[in-house]
């Protein structure tokens, strides 16, 4: 009986002990995972690295999607992707897709990444800082041989600038229209998917339904300048504007500049002109926080001694309702009515295929990272984003959200877009720590 006795507590202790280490060794993993953190001066350098592909001799970025600036940088990346592990692939969209094994592999995986491609002379950190942060993250796990529950998916979505396309594809909201529609590039939206190793006739392959992504986050700088005006250092992004964008094509009549009388005349800059303002005075009529832009014109023919005959334009209007742009829309199309009348002109809108929806992001999701960014000892703000993102077309089948850091002086899309060491820094601690705690929480 003792001898009985005995080795049942025996075996209870060594049970116990067996258990406290377990429970030891997993509140030291848990307390280890918190005290992850990633390398401030790898981001940075990568930064700078990632900008040299289609910078020009004055400093100027044009690595537009599609272009040999572009394929250049995303070879750049899918090489250290490789040497992270993440045996990358190409979808039919010309995502950049790389894939890092959890425990278990019947959970789905939690996405996170960004773009690298860039608008006409952009900045440096637009995309690239969620694209480098998202590496960063991976990075760490290796260098920490920490392994989550959840496999690990970092996307490289194409030709963010141009419309969203790899994340729009992803989403199965790429239309053949779509891929016909010409591109910053001169290539059509098909023929540069191809050009950077996609098959856009096969484009359907890379669709995700939703349920097959666990979550989704993007890291992506401000590109406005509420965060450092207010000296905040986290933005909870909480929705993300709709874009629509028209093709605008004035028609007036080509005539000598020095014999045609000016009430003869059919002046279609003129027209061109007075619609710009039309659009300001009408953008500006309404309150709220949208905003409509003519980003681009081109004038024809185009001579000191010609009255131009021909003009186009591209307009675009931002807001977070699709229905208030589409009411701003109606008013900017009656002045054209009144504008094309009195100068004896024509004015035609062509609405663009590749537009994207306004999207609320995961409310749950915004609170994993508020309490993340509190943990780590920032301070927060939940804000809406005035620039489009591909976390607004992956929020239509999986919980997406998305963190932002201050833009200096609010510049975007411009040489002088520039982002703290420090501030960069901390975006990446937010999105490591957010991983985790999703991938722990289970969510
Ligand atoms: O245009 C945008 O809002 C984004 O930067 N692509
Ligand atoms: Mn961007
Ligand atoms: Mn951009």
């Amino acid at each position: 009986m003792r001898r009985r006795q005995f080795i049942q507590n025996a075996s209870l202790t060594a049970l116990g002990i067996i258990a406290f280490g377990g429970i030891k060794a997993v509140t030291r993993s848990a307390a280890a995972a918190n005290a992850l953190r990633v390398n401030g001066k790898r981001i940075e350098s990568r930064i700078f690295e990632l900008a040299k592909f289609g910078m020009d001799a004055n400093g100027h970025g044009t690595r537009v999607a599609f272009t040999q600036a572009d394929i250049e940088g995303r070879a750049w990346f899918t090489a250290l992707m490789q040497r992270a592990g993440l045996n990358p692939t190409i979808d039919t969209a010309g995502n950049i897709i790389g894939k890092r094994k959890g425990k278990n592999n019947a959970l789905k995986p939690i996405a996170f990444g960004s773009h690298i491609d860039m608008v006409p002379d952009g900045g440096n950190y637009d995309g690239t800082l969620g694209s480098i942060g998202a590496l960063e993250v991976i990075e760490i796990l290796n260098e920490q041989n920490l392994v989550t529950e959840h496999p690990l998916e970092l996307i490289i979505f194409s030709n963010e600038e141009g419309g969203t396309i790899g994340s729009k594809a992803m989403v199965g909201d790429i239309s053949k229209e779509g891929l016909q529609q010409r591109s910053q590039s001169g290539l059509t939206m098909g023929e540069g998917i191809r050009a950077i190793g996609g098959n856009p006739d096969n484009i359907q392959s890379c669709i995700r339904k939703k349920g097959d992504i666990h979550a989704w986050l993007e890291l992506h700088i401000e590109q406005g300048g509420i965060l450092e005006k207010e000296k905040i250092q986290i933005g909870v992004v909480e929705g993300i504007v709709g874009i629509v964008h028209w093709e605008v094509m004035v028609e007036g009549f080509a005539n000598h500049a020095g014999a045609t009388q000016m009430n003869m005349r059919q002046d279609a800059l003129l027209a061109a002109s007075k619609l710009v303002i039309a659009v300001n005075e009408v953008i500006t009529s309404v309150k709220g926080t949208q905003v409509g832009t003519v980003g681009k014109i081109a004038v024809q023919p185009g001579a000191y001694n010609v009255i131009p005959g021909k003009v186009q334009m591209g307009l675009e209007i931002r807001d977070l309702s699709a229905e208030k742009i589409e009411m701003l829309f109606k008013e900017i199309e009656k002045r054209a009515d009144l504008i094309a009348k009195a100068t004896k002109t024509k004015i035609l809108f062509e609405r663009q295929a590749n537009e994207s929806k306004p999207a609320l992001t995961d409310k749950k999701l915004q609170q994993t990272i508020h309490a993340t960014a509190k943990s780590l000892g920032f301070s927060t703000k939940f804000m809406q984003s005035g620039a489009g993102h591909d976390t607004q077309h992956v929020g239509m089948i999986a919980p997406a959200a998305m963190i932002f850091i201050p833009s200096v002086g609010g510049i975007s899309h411009s040489p002088k877009e520039f982002s703290t060491a420090i501030d960069m820094e901390n975006g990446a601690n937010v999105l490591l720590q957010t991983i985790l705690a999703i991938d722990k929480a289970n969510q």
